[in-house]
């Protein structure tokens, strides 16, 4: 059994949920901030067999889009002092459709 960790914009959340339920995919749904735009995601754990891993990843991909977001933000920690010139100016990013992690499960219980 895999551990499927999808990280994936929350505009796609909907679409990727019903996707999950129409292919009987077992999922839970974790509100998630991205460490660098500061935004909300959504972030997916699932738990299936091996067989259907690449399923679910084929799933993933087809329902979820690469988008430019826009941040003015410089990102610097609150302690720093920045003498960044570009500080404050609008910075395009291209945010992927999906950032997924496939991890091994020890064991999976259902009480
Ligand atoms: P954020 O951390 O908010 O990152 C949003 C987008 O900003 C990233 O898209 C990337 O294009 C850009 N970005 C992130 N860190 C950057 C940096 N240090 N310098 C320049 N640009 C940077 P994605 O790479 O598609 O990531 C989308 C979201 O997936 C991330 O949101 C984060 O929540 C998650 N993520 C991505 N890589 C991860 C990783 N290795 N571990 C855990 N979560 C990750």
């Amino acid at each position: 059994m895999k551990l499927v960790l999808a990280i994936i914009q929350d505009q796609d959340a909907g679409r990727l949920s019903a996707a999950f339920v129409d292919e009987n995919v077992r999922a839970t749904k974790l509100s998630s901030t991205g460490g660098f735009l500061r935004a909300g995601n959504s972030t997916f754990i699932v738990g299936v067999e091996d067989d259907r891993v690449q399923k679910v990843l084929e799933i993933i991909k087809n329902n979820c889009q690469a988008r430019d977001e826009y941040t003015t933000a410089p990102l610097i920690s609150v302690d720093a002092v920045s003498t960044d010139a570009t500080a404050g100016q609008p910075l395009e990013v291209r945010v992927g459709g999906a950032t997924v992690f496939v991890l091994p499960v020890d064991a999976f219980h259902r009480f």
